[in-house]
C-alpha cells in the first residue's frame, strides 16, 4: 500500500482534521479571502500602519503565540505512525483485547527522543532515547512510555527533578547543551550509587545509536497483566528491532552532530518515505505473582533487569512504522503520552518510580499543551468516542448535547452509564496491601552494583573499551577532582580493571569510596544505604551485548559511492543493483553537483559533493572503478576530501570497497600497508568482491579491529 494512503482507524480519524492548501485561495482564520498578503494597511503609501488592519494583526498575533513550552525532558523528538500486529495471543495472562486476538492490528503513534537536550539540539548526544508508543486500541489509548535502556538512574520518583536538574545545562551559564559530561551530572551520580547500573548503559554504545530503527525499547518497570479470571502476572515489555541493535562510534557521533545534527530524524523519515518500514518484534517477560520474591533483586526496583536467561522474552507481535506525520507540530509535538493511559488487563506495579510518573505526565501536559482538553487534540484522541461529564476548559472542541453534566442523573436517563467489568469497565487489580506509612526505601532495593557488574561483564572487549573511553571522556570534562575520584570509587565496586583504567587516564588513584556525610537519616539517603559489593546470581547475559545482535541484513543501510568523470558505469550499476535489491540505498558523492560523465558517456546525478557530507553519514563506502575517475579524485582539489572519507570510514571500522584501478587512492590512504587481515576492506580483485562487500556491510563494523585501524 502506498505510504501516505495507509489506512487504519486512527489515520482515518486524523484525515478529517487534515487540510491541504492545494489550489485554494489564501484566507484569514475567519475564512475571509485575502487580496494582498504583501503590504499592511497604511495611512498613505509611506505612512504609518493602521491599527484597524485586522489582517496584519491576526497574522502577527498568531505568529507571536506559535511556540509552546518544550518538554521538560525528551524535548527533541521524531514521530511516526504505524501498526501493531499480534502474532501470539496473551489471553492466558491479560484481557487487553489488543493482546488477545491473533492477527489483530492496532494503530500506533510512536515518538523517539533524546532526554537531556533542548528541542533544537543534536540527535547524536550521548543520552538515553525515549521510545514512547501510543496504541489506539478499541478499548481506549494504551501508552507504553519506554526507553531504549531497560533500567533507570533512580529508584524513586522523588529524585527525578534532582536527576534532571543535574543533567540539564548548568543553571548559571546554560552550558553544556545535550551533554552529560559536566560537573553537576557527575556530582549527582557520584553521590547516587543506585545510578551505577544505568551509568553502565549510558556509557555504553547504546547511548549513541546508529538509528532509531536499530535500537531496543524497554518498558523498564514491572507492570501487571490481569486475565479474565482476575489472575495477575508481572510483565516486562520489550521491543527488539528486526535490523539488530547497532551504534556508531563516539568520535563519529560527535562529528555527525556537526555534519547532520538531524541524522536520526532524517534517517527515520527517509526510511519510511522509501517504503523501508522500521520493524520491531514485541515481546514480554512474564512472571507469576507467586514468584515475586524468587529473584536476587526486587522486581519493583527499576534499576534492575530480569535477565533474559532467567525469564525468556516471548515474542508475541510486530510493530511496524509505515507513515510519516503530515505535520510535525500537530502530531509529534502535541502528542501527549502518559504511563497511566491504561486499558483493562494491564495495571501498574508498586515500583516507586512508576508511581511518581503516574502524577507527572498529565501534570506536565497542562503546562505544555495549555489545557485539560489536550486529549481532544487529534493525535491524542482515542479511536473510541469519549463520553463523560467533564466539561468546558480552554479550547474545548466537543459539543456535548443536553442538560446533564453530572451523575447520578435522571434527566439524562442516567447516561453515560458506568460499564460493568464484563462490558469492558476498567477495574484496578485488587491487591492486598498492609504496611506502615513510612518515607523510606525498602532494604530489598539496596544492591547497587551487582547488575552493573552483570552488564559490564557481558560486554565484548570492544564494547568494554568503548565504555571505558566514554567514562574517561565524560569525567575528563568534570572540573572538580573530588567528583572524579568519587565516580572512580563507585566503579571499583563494579570492576577493578575498569576503575583502574579510568583512574589512570584521569591521573587518579583508585581510593576507597567516601561519600560525604549529608546529615540525612541513613534510611532516607541512598548514599547512607551504601550497598555492599555483591555478585549477581546471573553472571553473564548474551542479550546485553550488541555483539550478539542481528547482522545478516543490509536493509536500509546507506552506501556512499565516490566517483568522478570517467567512472566505470558497468561496475557501478552492477553493485548498485545488488545493493538496492537488498533494500539498502546508494548515494553518489562527486567533486561537485555537476552531472558526472561516465566512461561510456552516460550521465550520473550526484546527490552529495565531497565536502557537503562526510563519511560519518554513511554505513560503508565504495570507491568506484575507473582510472580517469580516480585521477580526478586524486587531483589536489579533491584529494584531501577523498582521503578524509576513506580514512574516517577506516577509523570508524566500516566496510570499504576499492573498485578496479583505484590503487592510487588505496595507497594514499591509511588503509595501505596494514598487515592485519581485515574482512571489511574489499579489493575488486578478490573473488565475489561485491558479495564480500555486502556481507561486510551487514556486519555493521569490525569493532574488534579498531585498535589496529586506529594505530
Ligand atoms: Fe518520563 C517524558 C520515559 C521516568 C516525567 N518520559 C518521557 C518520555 C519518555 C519517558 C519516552 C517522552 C514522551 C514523549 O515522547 O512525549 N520516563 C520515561 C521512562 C522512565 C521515566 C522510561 C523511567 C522508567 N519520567 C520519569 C519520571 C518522571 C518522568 C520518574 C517524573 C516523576 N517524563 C516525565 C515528564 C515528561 C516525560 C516530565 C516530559 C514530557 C512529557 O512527560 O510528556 O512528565
Amino acid at each position: 500500500m502506498e505510504n501516505n494512503e495507509s489506512q487504519n482507524e486512527k489515520l482515518d480519524q486524523l484525515r478529517s482534521f487534515t487540510t491541504s492548501n492545494q489550489n485554494e485561495k489564501l484566507t484569514t482564520n475567519q475564512g475571509l479571502k485575502i487580496n494582498n498578503n504583501q503590504d499592511s494597511l497604511k495611512a498613505g503609501e509611506r505612512g504609518p500602519s493602521l491599527l484597524e488592519d485586522f489582517i496584519l494583526r491576526e497574522k502577527i498575533t498568531h505568529f507571536d503565540h506559535e511556540r509552546i513550552p518544550e518538554r521538560i525532558v525528551h524535548a527533541r523528538g521524531s514521530g511516526a505512525h504505524g501498526v501493531f500486529k499480534l502474532n501470539k495471543s496473551l489471553e492466558k495472562y491479560t484481557k487487553a483485547k489488543f493482546l488477545c486476538e491473533v492477527g489483530k492490528e492496532t494503530p500506533v503513534f510512536i515518538r523517539f527522543s533524546t532526554v537531556a537536550g533542548s528541542k533544537g539540539s543534536t540527535d547524536l548526544a550521548r543520552d538515553v532515547r525515549g521510545f514512547a508508543v501510543k496504541f489506539y486500541t478499541e478499548e481506549g489509548n494504551y501508552d507504553l512510555v519506554a526507553n531504549n535502556m531497560p533500567v533507570f538512574f533512580i529508584q524513586d520518583a522523588i529524585k527525578f527533578p534532582d536527576l534532571v536538574h543535574a543533567v540539564k545545562p548548568e543553571p548559571d551559564n546554560e552550558i553544556p547543551q545535550a551533554a552529560s559530561a559536566h560537573d553537576t551530572f557527575w556530582d549527582f551520580i557520584s553521590l547516587m550509587p543506585e545510578s551505577m547500573h544505568m551509568i553502565m548503559w549510558l556509557m555504553s554504545d547504546r547511548a549513541i545509536p546508529r538509528s532509531f530503527r536499530m535500537m531496543e525499547g524497554f518498558g523498564v518497570h514491572s507492570f501487571k497483566f490481569i486475565n479474565d479470571a482476575g489472575v495477575s502476572h508481572f510483565v516486562k515489555f520489550h521491543f527488539k528491532p528486526k535490523l539488530g541493535v547497532h551504534s556508531v562510534a563516539w568520535d563519529e557521533a560527535q562529528k555527525i552532530s556537526g555534519v547532520d545534527p538531524d541524522f536520526h530524524k532524517r534517517d527515520l523519515w527517509e526510511s519510511i518515505e522509501a517504503g523501508n518500514f522500521p520493524e520491531w518484534d514485541f515481546g514480554v517477560q512474564i512472571i507469576p505473582e507467586e514468584d515475586e520474591h524468587n529473584f536476587d533483586f526486587d522486581l519493583l526496583d527499576p534499576t534492575k533487569i530480569v535477565p533474559e536467561e532467567v525469564v525468556p522474552v516471548q515474542i508475541v507481535g510486530t510493530l511496524t512504522l509505515n507513515k510519516n506525520p503530515d505535520n510535525f507540530f500537530a502530531e509529534t509535538e502535541q502528542v501527549a503520552f502518559h504511563p497511566g493511559h491504561l486499558v483493562p488487563g494491564i495495571d501498574f506495579s508498586n515500583d516507586p518510580l512508576l508511581q511518581g510518573r503516574l502524577f507527572s505526565y498529565t501534570d506536565t501536559q497542562l503546562s505544555r499543551l495549555g489545557s485539560p482538553n489536550f486529549h481532544e487534540i487529534p493525535i491524542n484522541r482515542s479511536i473510541n468516542t469519549v463520553h463523560n461529564n467533564q466539561r468546558d476548559g480552554h479550547m474545548r472542541q466537543q459539543i456535548a448535547k443536553g442538560k446533564v453534566s453530572y451523575e447520578p442523573n435522571s434527566i439524562g436517563g442516567g447516561c453515560p452509564f458506568q460499564a460493568m467489568m464484563k462490558e469492558g469497565g476498567f477495574t484496578s487489580h485488587q491487591e492486598r496491601i498492609s504496611g506502615t506509612k513510612i518515607r523510606a526505601r525498602s532494604e530489598s532495593f539496596v544492591d547497587h552494583y551487582s547488575q552493573a557488574k552483570l552488564f559490564y561483564n557481558s560486554q565484548s572487549i570492544p564494547e568494554k573499551q568503548h565504555l571505558q573511553k566514554a567514562l574517561i571522556f565524560e569525567l575528563s570534562k568534570v572540573t572538580i577532582p573530588a567528583i572524579r575520584e568519587r565516580v572512580v570509587g563507585q566503579l571499583a565496586f563494579i570492576n577493578m580493571d575498569l576503575a583502574k583504567t579510568v583512574a589512570q587516564k584521569l591521573g587518579l588513584e583508585v581510593k576507597k569510596l567516601e561519600l560525604p556525610n549529608q546529615s540525612i537519616p541513613a534510611n532516607a539517603d541512598p548514599a547512607g544505604l551504601q550497598s555492599e559489593e555483591r555478585e549477581p546470581a546471573t553472571k553473564f547475559s548474551n542479550a546485553l551485548s550488541m555483539e550478539n545482535t542481528i547482522k545478516d541484513t543490509i536493509s536500509s543501510r546507506v552506501i556512499g559511492f565516490i566517483l568522478a568523470d570517467g567512472v566505470d558505469i558497468g561496475d557501478v550499476n552492477v553493485l548498485k543493483t545488488k545493493i538496492e535489491s537488498q533494500k539498502a540505498r546508494v548515494d553518489f558523492i562527486a567533486p561537485s553537483l555537476a552531472l558526472v560523465k561516465a566512461g561510456d558517456g552516460s550521465l550520473i546525478t550526484p546527490k552529495h559533493t565531497l565536502t557537503n557530507t562526510a563519511s560519518v553519514c554513511f554505513d560503508a563506502i565504495y570507491i568506484c572503478s575507473g582510472e580517469n575517475s580516480v585521477n580526478e579524485l586524486l587531483d589536489p582539489e579533491n584529494k584531501y576530501a577523498v582521503l578524509n572519507f576513506v580514512n574516517e570510514a577506516y577509523k570508524h571500522c566500516k566496510a570499504i570497497y576499492f573498485g578496479a584501478e583505484t590503487d592510487g587512492i588505496y595507497k594514499a590512504s591509511n588503509v595501505n600497508n596494514k598487515k592485519h587481515e581485515d574482512p571489511a576492506i574489499i579489493i575488486s580483485y578478490v573473488e565475489n568482491a561485491d558479495e564480500e562487500f555486502i556481507k561486510a556491510v551487514a556486519q555493521h563494523r569490525v569493532w574488534e579491529l579498531e585498535k589496529e585501524r586506529n594505530s
